[in-house]
């Protein structure tokens, strides 16, 4: 059974990484309709060796598309989403606008494929934001074993997470110092190359970060634990894909060292880096995969309960394209074959 599938979003930096993995993976696509604004419509994509033409969203017929991947931003998956899902297209939506409603699943094939059912009460999905997912992955079996009481976080975000543009200033403002000119800072709030800014996304009332929330509420969410404490710090770091955390988990009853270890050898979607020198980095190890790397797993000294771990990820691929892509295989496997 094949299925026909709508991007919208098709120009932009998960939206061609939602294609490359599509094919990769061989999904059981019928017809792809690559969707954008006005002003993206009519360029030309390539997918399976065809060149495609991206169609203008607003004059779509979402009754064309059995499932859909919507990575345009929040205010065009507010518009268009409600839509498809009417129109019988499933949406697996890789923004924040849907995240929090309580009919709508959040969903990391790995930790909370049960979840994945309600889909049927608005035809909608929820794709969780890339910082969360991979600290999800790795927790999950720790979670189930001896439950987790509080996760301390930071966070070591790529720029890619911003989107292209994001990337464009890093790479322009690296070139631009090292020539000796002066930068310009657009699309952070201070220099990005050569410099850690302990911002992403907008400041809240309570004195987070949007992005650092984002990990509370879609931690509880996703494991179904609304007593689950989270403390995160999000900070942009000058690299261009995968996301890094260090965290500090306090677990609800003790668990050795090697007990974690085990769990994590066994866990679906992890790479467990088991030696201490062998800890994984964005660029040798997580960039281009689709696994959650964990590696420098070792007991607090200053906690009874407390374990330490070192997470990376591609924040395209897991946080964004590839989970997407395995939340629609889950569907398809589950519910519409
Ligand atoms: C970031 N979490 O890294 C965002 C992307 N969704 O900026």
């Amino acid at each position: 059974q094949k299925f026909d599938v709508c991007i919208l979003g098709a120009t932009g930096l998960v939206g061609k990484t939602i294609m490359e993995i599509l094919e990769e993976r061989d999904f059981p696509i019928n017809k792809l309709y690559p969707l954008a604004s006005a002003r993206s419509a009519g360029e030309i994509i390539e997918f399976k060796g065809e060149s495609i033409e991206v169609l203008n969203a607003d004059e779509f017929d979402f009754s064309q598309a059995q499932i859909g991947f919507f990575s345009a931003g929040g205010s065009i998956s507010a518009k268009f989403a409600p839509i498809a899902g009417e129109a019988g297209c499933i949406v697996i939506d890789n923004t924040s606008e849907f995240r929090y409603e309580d009919d709508i699943p959040l969903i990391v094939p790995e930790v909370n494929p049960g979840a994945l059912a309600e889909y049927r009460n608005r035809n909608i999905i929820a794709n969780p934001n890339c910082s969360t997912i991979q600290m999800l992955v790795a927790l999950k079996p720790i979670q189930d074993a001896v439950g987790i009481d509080r996760i301390n976080v930071c966070t070591y975000q790529s720029v890619s997470g911003g989107g292209k543009e994001s990337m464009d200033e890093l790479a322009k403002q690296t070139a631009d110092l090292l020539q000796g000119k002066p930068v310009e800072s657009q699309n952070f709030s201070r220099q990005i190359a050569f410099n850690v800014i302990p911002q992403i996304d907008v400041f809240l009332e309570n004195g987070y970060t949007k992005e650092e929330m984002k990990m509370v509420w879609e931690t509880k969410k996703i494991f179904g634990d609304n007593n689950v404490l989270v403390n995160p710090t999000a900070v942009r770091v000058p690299v261009f894909f995968g996301h890094a955390e260090a965290l500090h988990i306090e677990t609800r009853s003790h668990i050795s060292v090697e007990e974690v270890k085990d769990l994590l050898r066994n866990a679906p979607g992890v790479v467990l880096c088991d030696n201490d020198a062998d800890f994984p980095t964005q660029i040798g190890e997580a960039s281009g995969k689709d696994e959650t790397f964990v590696g420098r797993v070792r007991e607090d000294i200053s906690h009874p309960n407390g374990i330490n771990l070192w997470i990376v990820a591609d924040n395209i691929r897991k946080g964004a394209a590839t989970n997407s892509i395995q939340i629609a295989e889950l569907l398809i496997k589950d519910y519409l074959s």
